[in-house]
């Protein structure tokens, strides 16, 4: 055996043996684990004759509204530092082509990845050696999950994230990151709000246009945008950009393809030390989405002065890679929430077995507007338990004794009682 240097990644722990001085049923004692991570192995007999390529990354993959999110261990080294990572990706039409090549970061987000497409993604690692061999049981398939954000608060839900600029917008143009929250207003209307969060706010250039489009069913897109006046000073609006899609074909286009028609002013702030341009629209102003309806094709731009007469992305100073959508929550789901109250009435509750009880939860009730009751879970007092939607039934008792039942409602939103609906039966 020879003495090994490589390094380990040390744990502590505790590993039993026998301390049979004292007692002999006592087995403790202090024990270090090491985890090798590449290198030699500890027996001279089994060493490789010199450094082999890297394994395979154990890769962790999940989606949301802003792309697939990949992120891996180090993975055994072969003998000599990872070097690089390669990213493969391919669906079940297209064959697995090499997406991105990586330095030695362990992790990847592809904002390119398209919602509702189902990607395979693999990853290798690359030493001195050479490339891990790559192998369809490291292949994984991103694990859905719900967009960050919460769209009762602002900023709300991420959107879109862009990737690297080539080449780099100006700081002032250079788009990060768009969110779109609908915060409860309370006065029926609906209002979603656009945040773009910029590179850098810090100097604002005259003449300039922050542009945030979208298609909206089969009529023209809807925009939100803010610009600035000669003085850098900014106004914010709402209006639509003709024709609608998809522009049917035609030798000469639209005089008004991709022209902004301004329509209103919409509400705006800015944030100069933040980086981030708010506007607001009431829905009514953008074609009137409905809760549960989509905008689709989400494509922030921005603009110099060219954005004032004509907004295609080709002219853009920067856009993002993917243009998503975003499904309305509707301004009352962001609501005040306060919890439903339960009311149990039972009859008869004396008699004797077997005893029917008619059970009713009809006078339970939710202070919020729009809320009603949901769902109601009986619970009988004898180990037995119903939920149901509608708010009455009749249970037998069969075994003579005292039941304490109860009733938990929960309302259209989730929200469970929290208050104490019981009645005894008493069962002679
Ligand atoms: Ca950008
Ligand atoms: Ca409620």
């Amino acid at each position: 055996m020879s003495t090994r240097s490589e390094a380990a990644t040390p744990a502590s722990g505790t590993l039993t043996t026998a301390n049979t001085a004292t007692n002999p049923l006592t087995y403790t004692a202090l024990a270090s684990i090491a985890r090798q991570s590449g290198g030699r192995p500890l027996f001279h007999d089994f060493d490789p004759a010199g450094a082999n390529v890297p394994g395979n990354p154990l890769v962790t993959a999940t989606a949301d509204s802003a792309g697939v999110h990949l992120t891996w261990p180090v993975p055994d080294n072969g003998g000599a530092a990872v070097t690089g990572y390669k990213v493969y990706r391919r669906t079940s039409t297209s064959p697995r082509a090499l997406l991105v090549n990586l330095g030695p970061s362990t992790g990847f987000d592809d904002i390119t990845a398209q919602a509702g497409t189902t990607y395979y993604y693999m990853v290798t690692a690359v030493n001195a050696v050479g490339e891990s061999q790559p192998c369809a049981s490291d292949e994984v398939t991103p694990m859905l999950i719900a967009s960050a954000g919460d769209p009762c608060n602002m900023p709300g839900v991420s959107v879109v994230k862009d990737g690297a600029d080539t080449p780099p917008a100006p700081p002032s143009p250079d788009i990060q990151e768009l969110f779109i929250a609908e915060p409860y207003v309370g006065d029926g209307q609906g209002r979603p709000a656009f945040t773009l969060q910029l590179k850098d706010l810090s100097t604002v250039p005259p003449n300039s246009y922050w542009y945030v489009i979208w298609d909206w069913g089969t009529g023209p897109r809807q925009y939100v945008a803010a610009k600035t006046d000669n003085n850098g000073v900014f106004s914010f609006d709402y209006g639509d950009v003709g024709p609608a899609l998809p522009i049917p074909p035609t030798s000469v286009p639209p005089s008004n393809t991709n022209a902004p028609n301004r329509k209103g002013a919409a509400i705006g702030t800015v944030n100069k030390l933040a980086g981030t341009i708010t506007i607001v629209v009431q829905d009514s102003q953008v074609g009137s989405p409905a809760a549960g309806q989509t905008l689709t094709n989400i494509s922030p731009r921005t603009f110099g002065q060219t954005g004032g007469t004509n907004v295609i992305s080709s002219s853009a100073l920067d856009k993002t890679d993917t243009t998503p959508a975003y499904t309305l929550i509707g301004s009352n789901f962001c609501r005040p929430q306060h919890p439903p109250t339960a009311v149990l009435n039972a009859s008869p509750t004396t008699g004797a077995l077997p005893l029917t009880v008619n059970f009713s939860g009809a006078q339970s009730s939710d202070p919020d507007a729009g809320d009603a009751i949901a769902s109601y879970t009986f619970n009988f007092g004898d180990g037995s338990v119903v939920t149901q939607t509608t708010p009455a039934l009749a249970h037998v008792y069969p075994v003579a004794g005292s039941y304490r039942a109860s009733l938990i409602v929960k309302d259209s939103r989730g929200g469970q009682s929290v208050n104490v609906a019981e009645v005894i039966i008493t069962v002679q």
